[in-house]
């Protein structure tokens, strides 16, 4: 046999990210980070095991069995190792519940829990993102016998008592337009709301509880008429009998989770609040889950250059490693920057989630983040799938091979900018975020970040694109359409 080529090697994601470590030193205060040290140990050491075993084993995906040998309805679903695994790291390691501990540090805390976390997870953070939306909209919703009943389970710190939500909201006919929801809310003799309809992407389809958006019966048409309501999914160690699993989606990406057609068929529902505005009531989950992908595709990029960065020091070409080509050692550089400012974004929404959240926040602040969440969940989207695409090149043709385990990085990259709100209707989000004066709080968090700044050139370059914005979203208050037409630009302007 002639030359064999060394295959990339996974670096400890924990304790060789030198970028993780400088954000928490700086972010928190000692005594906290030594408190966070032992789980996010761990997490890399899970996150490191689960690379080799996958690099080990056949991908496998969750299989649906819908009947029993004697003609019973199951709509079983069997889940992939690490999904098994799943409530077991999340509660031990306080993935979850770290976030909702009393703290203005807790969403940073938890969000660096889940950045380790994710890709060993194979996407169970997208059930977990739900769930602490769903928490989080149940505390926000007041509704003291929903959160009395659901939180202990969905924050829960034990396995055994850990529920996962799903969230409801996507049909048919209304995907980034909700409005066309299809599901009816109806009232039996016993007054009890139940639900009937057919949801088309259930991605927590193995959750004991979901949100969903449902019109209640005689209700208007369109967004507005919407209520948001609370359901349980579980009668026992049993599905319940009106949630019927139609079939598992076949998927670009995200193979190990299981996303499904779903129909429901009478099943219990309890409205979170008023029998309207749903919408309004399902927009701190909204926010939450947004947060998470920022953060889960920040993840993405961070291993595929980690990789790309160690097999340029095993792979030679032209009689030198590829790192000690000048141009492959720019590409990874420019690669390395871009990565940076999406990590420094996307942790910035994180920090200013948690001080916001625990009254810690200066006026600005609550402004900036109702900007920068939909800013950091679209750039880091469309920047997940670019710089996994530009690290599969830098392994040559190996990049484009199924089982080096590269290819599954592109094509699960490709859902970030999807779910969660597409890039166009966060860009559109961003419009409906500059109401009020968050340009304005932009500029004085931006004059802040600055003030110690010593690059003059860097100062001038973003001071001329916030008076572009500002002059531009001025000049067409009132020409909607040319403003939404330019939504998408002026929103990347802003994340850059
Ligand atoms: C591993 C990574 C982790 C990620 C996991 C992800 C799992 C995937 C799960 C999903 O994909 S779940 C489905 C997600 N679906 C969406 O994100 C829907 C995308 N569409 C939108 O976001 C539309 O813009 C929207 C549905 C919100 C439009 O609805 P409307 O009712 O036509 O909009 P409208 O009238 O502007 O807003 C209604 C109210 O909500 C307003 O408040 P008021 O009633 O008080 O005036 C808005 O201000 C408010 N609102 C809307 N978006 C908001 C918000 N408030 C705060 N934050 C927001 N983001
Ligand atoms: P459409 O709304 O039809 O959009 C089509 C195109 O039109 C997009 O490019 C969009 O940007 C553009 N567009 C739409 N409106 C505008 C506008 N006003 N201006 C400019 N452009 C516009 N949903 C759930 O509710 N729960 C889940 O658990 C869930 N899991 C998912 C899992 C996966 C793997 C995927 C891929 C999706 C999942 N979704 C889930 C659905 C997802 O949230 C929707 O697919 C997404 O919100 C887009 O909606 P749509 O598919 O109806 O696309």
């Amino acid at each position: 046999m002639g030359f064999v080529q060394d295959p990339p090697q996974l670096a400890n994601p924990y304790r060789e990210d030198r970028l993780l470590h400088a954000m928490l030193e700086r972010a928190l205060p000692p005594v906290r980070r030594a408190a966070l040290e032992p789980d996010l140990q761990a997490l890399g050491d899970y996150a490191q095991m689960a690379w080799q075993r996958a690099c080990r084993t056949t991908r496998r995906k969750p299989v649906l069995t819908q009947w029993d040998a004697w003609g019973n309805r199951v709509d079983r679903i069997e889940l992939t190792e690490a999904w098994q695994e799943g409530p077991h790291i999340t509660t031990r390691h306080a993935v979850l519940a770290a976030g909702h501990e009393a703290s203005e540090h807790a969403r940073l805390e938890e969000f660096a829990r889940v950045y380790l976390y994710h890709l060993a997870s194979e996407f169970y953070t997208c059930p977990l993102a739900m769930t602490d939306g769903a928490a989080t909209a149940l505390k926000a919703s007041g509704n003291k016998a929903l959160m009395d009943r659901a939180l202990p389970h969905l924050l829960s710190r034990d396995a055994s008592t850990f529920w996962l939500s799903g969230q409801w909201m996507t049909e048919n006919h209304g995907g980034s337009d909700v409005g066309n929801t299809e599901t009816v809310a109806r009232q039996d003799a016993s007054g009890q709301w139940r639900l009937y309809g057919r949801k088309w992407f259930s991605s927590a389809v193995v959750g004991e509880v979901a949100l969903g958006l449902a019109r209640p019966e005689g209700a208007d048409r369109g967004a507005g008429a919407l209520a948001l309501f609370y359901v349980e999914t579980m009668d026992g160690a049993r599905r319940k009998p009106e949630l019927i699993i139609d079939r598992l989606k076949d998927k670009l990406g995200t193979h190990e989770l299981p996303t499904a057609e779903i129909h429901l068929d009478g099943l219990p529902a309890w409205p979170l609040g008023e029998l309207a505005h749903g919408v309004r009531q399902v927009a701190p989950m909204l926010n939450i889950t947004r947060t998470w992908n920022a953060v889960c595709a920040t993840a993405s990029m961070a291993r595929a250059l980690t990789l790309a960065r160690d097999y340029a020091t095993r792979r030679e070409a032209f009689g030198k490693p590829l790192i000690a080509q000048p141009l492959h050692a720019q590409t990874l550089a420019d690669m390395q920057a871009e990565f940076e400012a999406a990590f420094a974004l996307t942790f910035e929404v994180a920090h200013l989630l948690g001080r916001v959240e625990h009254g810690a926040a200066q006026p600005h602040e609550a402004a900036l983040l109702r900007l920068l969440t939909p800013l950091a969940k679209l750039w880091t989207g469309k920047m997940a799938v670019k710089l996994c695409s530009e690290a599969l090149e830098c392994f040559g043709g190996a990049g484009y091979i199924e089982d080096t385990g590269l290819p599954q990085l592109l094509r699960d990259a490709q859902v970030y900018a999807i779910w969660e709100g597409t890039t166009n209707v966060l860009s559109l989000d961003s419009l409906r975020a500059l109401a009020g004066d968050n340009l304005g709080a932009l500029r004085t968090a931006i004059e802040g970040w600055l003030a110690d700044s010593i690059n003059a050139h860097a100062r001038q370059v973003i001071h001329a694109a916030l008076d572009a914005a500002t002059a531009h979203v001025n000049q067409h208050a009132n020409q909607r359409d040319t403003l939404e037409a330019s939504a998408r630009g002026l929103a990347f302007t802003l994340a850059r």
